[in-house]
């Protein structure tokens, strides 16, 4: 209510002063040199109120990279991420090169050729060697960014099974991700979104008469081996979402009724990435901040430490920001003692109301009235 009367208080007083600027000028004497047509001396202010907008535009370039290149994320922990930050490193400089050549030109001619009394502008038609020149140069930079795009594109979704890769499951869902190894045979049993059974906790629709899904490993935390390819197959319960790992450089949709794939080769392990001077400046700047939270005794203020994580990079719903998942990549010895310590989907579906569900971070059983309600 208070913003409503606040919004109809403005729009009151936008339109006192719109009628008030109309009967200040109806009320000037019209003299010779007092029109609206712009004089030598309006044409001058506005060439150098021009340059004022370009040294504006570069200021405010420089400004940000001073201040916002930190925000950036650190080197990518993928086998393609490499490739594809300089796909993304390329494009930019491009762009920033072309656009400060062309505004530089754009602000001096408008200055230079400003009017003047008894200046007239020179006319031609056409020129071809110019035109040729300003479309052939921008056709040749496009296609070689395209063409370089669509096959680092091709490169990062070719999905295949070679080299033995991982295979892991993306289950999206408002608003938790749940993740599926397929066991010792690496091979996930058939599931649908039917055969979810919450009072069992078959959390995902596991499908309990196929072999396969026995040995499955149903968890709350995305653990990876690292220099092992993983392909993931994702699925969605209830409406679009997006598995979105920005250190790795990936994101796939989720989309209900569909199996959707992603692969990449984690390359640098959560040990090794805390230790990268990008992260422990952003570690280091958040931990101040929470540091002064906490004297405030605000929540959400003990001190945090870097971990890779999955989240979801679709508006799914009110909760959509805080869906996320820990990943933690480490070596091929400590994921498969790891994956061993895990229960199986054999070992957590309910058998009765008193066993664990499925394995959560701390161990602590879900309830399934709780799982109900999401
Ligand atoms: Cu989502």
């Amino acid at each position: 209510m208070t913003a409503l009367l606040t919004l109809t208080v403005l729009v009151l007083v936008g339109i006192a002063i719109w009628q008030m600027t109309k009967i200040f000028e109806l009320s000037q004497v019209k003299t010779a040199e007092n029109t609206e047509i712009a004089n030598d001396t309006d044409n001058k202010y506005n060439g150098y109120l021009l340059f004022a907008f370009l040294i504006f535009i570069y200021g405010i370039t420089i400004f940000s990279f001073a201040k916002y290149s930190k925000v950036l994320l650190p080197e990518a922990s993928s086998a393609h991420g490499g490739e594809y930050d300089q796909l993304m490193w390329v494009s930019f400089g491009i762009i920033f090169f072309v656009q400060t050549i062309t505004q530089a030109l754009l602000h001096y001619f408008g200055y230079k050729y400003r009017g003047e009394k008894g200046k007239k502008a020179l006319f031609f038609a056409d020129n071809d060697r110019l035109e040729f020149i300003w479309t052939i140069i921008p056709v040749i930079v496009l296609a070689g960014l395209i063409l370089w795009g669509l096959y680092t594109w091709t490169n990062i979704m070719d999905i295949n099974d070679e080299d033995d890769p991982l295979i892991v499951e993306l289950y999206a869902q408002q608003f938790n991700w749940t993740a599926r190894y397929g066991g010792q045979d690496n091979v996930l049993g058939e599931a649908s979104v039917r055969l979810i059974d919450i009072n069992r906790a078959n959390v995902l629709g596991l499908d309990e008469a196929d072999p396969n899904g026995e040995d499955d490993v149903i968890v709350k935390e995305l653990h990876l081996p690292v220099g092992r390819k993983v392909n993931f197959m994702m699925r969605s319960q209830d409406v679009l979402h997006s598995a979105y790992m920005p250190h790795f450089r990936a994101q796939m949709n989720c989309v209900p009724g569909m199996i959707t794939q992603f692969s990449f080769t984690p390359t640098v392990t959560t040990e090794e990435i805390r230790l990268n001077p990008d992260v422990v400046d952003k570690v280091k700047r958040t931990n101040a901040l929470r540091a002064e939270w906490a004297a405030e005794g605000r929540p959400n203020s003990e001190p945090w430490e870097f971990d890779y994580v999955l989240l979801c990079n679709k508006i799914c719903g009110k909760s959509h920001y805080n869906m996320q998942m820990k990943i933690i990549v480490e070596s091929e010895e400590e994921f498969n003692k790891w994956l061993a310590e895990q229960k199986t989907f054999k070992e957590t579906v309910m058998v009765d109301d008193q066993e664990q569900a499925f394995n959560t971070n701390d161990g602590v059983a879900v309830e399934p009235e709780a799982e109900a309600t999401n």
